[in-house]
């Protein structure tokens, strides 16, 4: 054997092209920054590693030890009978329905766990056990208790009074948190569902009980050998996701808006260009707001902002990625530094001091990059550490949230003066106004004469605007950064869909300058137009956080309630959308949203390709059973245009297709007389 006399070469490795990365300029600056300092970022890692095709089309299982079994769909597809099995015999329908409903599983457990941490935390509200914490809107405490069966008045000697809010917080709390294992009866919120569609749901037999109980359901349904028909699985993955939506999501939402105030719009601004140079950076990033909600009172106290100074910073600049950003964005106007494909670009401006994480969403990459840096890296959360040694954890408890909060302000001012030459801050942000809720929508296009959203329901009904759309969830390293989000908003509102948005679509809108009142003129079509710069609104609504989905629900409740456009969610001219999605939460969502009668198109690709039959069943069948059903479509603008293809069918089927026409004319009219 000759020996070798040179060592091989080893390849560079392959890189991501920032342009073809992302649409979004900073990100792009930034890709290109990390491949010259040699540090690999999602974006190369995507080039490098491609997916597994049987993965990809959902028909892969490891639920035992015999597997795992892989039963991809044949080149060409299959010719008469479909005979892949696994070793058990799991046909490509069992499977693929198995893997769904443990996604549905998984998303409703995060969404439903950050539901626990904020029920346990206002229960010790209601106990008095915490002193950082306390009611910050009675009033929507007061609306919540009876959906909980608290009353919130009292007789006294024959007289009807107000009962003492600590009492019925505590009635709230103890209800709230007892959704989560309670024995008997079905989720207390179900109720503020329309009632056609709480009959719907009673009738299939997919009422939740109590919110882990239907996580176990799916988990023990799924396990090797116990539920082998599709369509019942679907049944259990729906009755799980209601948990989700209806549930546990909604439980964190409420007593978060109880706690913290509910949001009303507000001014801010958004993307990496937020972090400045001559300021100590902090930035909060994951899903629960209990934490971030001190930090922010420890980044404004007096005494950490002299602290700064001492250590020669201007003062301390906040700012958060995911949705820890659209929390404390909504309520407190503090900016995004970016969305969940960001995450490693804000540390890479080298201006880092600390990044604060919690829970979901967080790439355990962050702990590698920030080796390469001065950025201390902290974990909060005792269900989310990391095993690299550079990360520092501080564990948070609600008892001691402002002491917690205060020493990770203090230390990432410490680091201030740590810092590198290696500072690169991207110039680029925006302005937005973010922070709609149910109530301020209400507000801005609800009427004080004919009842809540009365304003919007007439502007549906007039044509003016054409639909609503709900566009939410992630970024994925699959898809360019940010392009099918902005490609498809600005289709739907180009043809008078107003928007409602939550998550990274919700920080991604904003980035992109969708969520101004400005932006009704530059993209809208003349309807959304005009009732935007009539009421001040932008065409694109911020709603909040991933478990603020719930405040989509509601608000297509009381687009229902406040008459005219059917008697149920599935009436409305309505779609959903998740063009970027990425996370398992993300298919919990789409699936209460579908089970709640919404038309919902996902972008990207579903793992449903291998098993033709239960696809089918999403795609179609549901819609006979609920009003909604799935859909996929990668392409921005053809996503854009089956939603509203589905809106005009809805328009149709409510009579009200001919007064859009009408609107359409006038405008036309307009433009010949050279109005506009
Ligand atoms: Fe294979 Fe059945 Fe085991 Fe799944 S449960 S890995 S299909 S033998
Ligand atoms: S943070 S779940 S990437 S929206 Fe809610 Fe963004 Fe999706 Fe995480």
């Amino acid at each position: 054997m000759v020996e070798a006399k040179t060592k091989p070469v080893a390849k560079a490795p392959k890189l991501a092209n920032p342009r073809e990365a992302s649409i979004e300029p900073s990100t792009q600056e930034m890709i290109a920054r990390a491949q010259q300092l040699g540090i690999d970022t999602v974006f190369d890692r995507a080039v490098t590693m491609k997916p597994c095709a049987i993965g990809l089309q959902g028909i892969c299982c490891k639920n035992c030890a015999m597997g795992p079994c892989r039963l991809p769909l044949p080149k060409g597809g299959i010719e008469g009978e479909d005979t892949r099995k696994g070793l058990c015999g799991a046909t490509a329908n069992t499977i693929c329905a198995r893997n769904f409903a443990r996604m549905v599983a998984a998303g409703t457990s995060a969404h439903s766990d950050h539901g626990r941490g904020v029920a346990e935390t206002f229960l010790a509200v209601a106990r008095k056990e915490t002193k950082d914490y306390t009611i910050k809107d009675p009033a929507k405490l007061i609306q919540i208790a009876p959906y909980f069966d608290v009353a919130t008045t009292v007789e006294v000697d024959g007289e009807t009074m107000d009962r003492e809010l600590d009492e019925i917080a505590l009635g709230v709390a103890e209800a709230a948190v007892a959704e989560f294992g309670k024995n008997g009866g079905t989720l207390a919120y179900l109720k503020r569902a329309p009632q056609p569609l709480q009959e719907k749901w009673k009738k299939e037999g997919v009422e939740p009980r109590a919110i882990d109980r239907e996580v176990v359901e799916v988990m023990h349904r799924t396990a090797m050998g116990v539920d082998q028909d599709y369509k019942n699985l679907t049944k259990q993955a729906t009755r799980c996701s209601l948990a989700d939506g209806w549930g546990g999501a909604m439980i964190g939402t409420d007593l978060q808006d109880v706690m913290f105030g509910s949001p009303t719009p507000l001014q801010a601004e958004a993307n990496l260009g937020v972090m400045k140079e001559d300021h100590v950076n902090v930035i909060v990033h994951g899903h629960e707001p209990l934490l971030s909600e001190m930090i922010v009172a420890a980044c404004q106290s007096q005494e950490n902002l002299e602290y700064a100074k001492s250590k020669g910073a201007k003062g301390i600049q906040l700012s958060g990625i995911c949705c820890t950003a659209n929390e404390i964005l909504q309520r407190h106007g503090i900016p995004p530094a970016g969305t969940f494909l960001q995450q490693e670009l804000a540390i890479i401006t080298g201006a880092c001091d600390a990044m604060v994480v919690d829970v979901q969403c967080i790439f355990q990459n962050l702990a590698n990059v920030a080796k390469c840096f001065h950025t201390k890296l902290i974990t909060t959360h005792p269900i989310a550490k990391m095993e690299q040694e550079n990360v520092i954890h501080i564990e948070f408890d609600e008892h001691h949230a402002m002491d917690d909060a205060n020493k990770i302000v203090k230390m990432a001012i410490d680091n201030f003066t740590e810092r590198g030459a290696d500072v690169m801050i991207p110039q680029h942000k925006t302005t937005q106004i973010a922070g709609f809720g149910v109530e301020s929508i209400r507000y801005h296009l609800g009427g004080s004469f004919r009842g809540d959203y009365y304003t919007l329901n007439d502007n549906i009904i007039n044509g003016r605007i054409r639909g609503i759309a709900g566009v939410v969830g992630c970024n994925n390293a699959r898809t360019k950064h940010n392009e099918e989000h902005i490609t498809l908003i600005k289709e739907l509102i180009k043809n008078d869909v107003i928007v409602l948005t939550t998550g990274c679509s919700a920080i991604a809108a904003g980035i992109h300058g969708l969520l101004t009142p400005g932006a009704a003129a530059v993209h809208c079509g003349p309807g959304l137009a005009e009732v935007c710069e009539t009421v001040g609104i932008p065409p694109v609504l911020h709603l909040g956080s991933c478990v603020d989905n719930s405040r989509i629900l509601l608000a297509a409740t009381e687009v229902v309630k406040a008459g005219g456009l059917g008697d149920d969610i599935c009436d409305l001219p309505a779609a959903g959308s998740a063009p970027e999605w990425m996370s398992e939460k993300a298919i919990a969502i789409g699936q209460y949203f579908v089970s709640s009668g919404v038309y919902t198109v996902f972008g990207y690709h579903m793992p449903l390709d291998g098993a033709p039959e239960f696809k089918d069943y999403l795609y179609t069948e549901m819609e006979k059973i609920y009003g909604g059903k799935w859909d996929c479509e990668p392409d921005p603008i053809k996503h854009a245009h089956k939603m509203i293809a589905h809106i005009d069918k809805k328009r149709k089927e409510l009579g009200i297709d001919k007064a859009r026409e009408r609107v359409l004319m006038d405008m036309a009219d307009r433009q010949a007389l050279g109005m506009e």
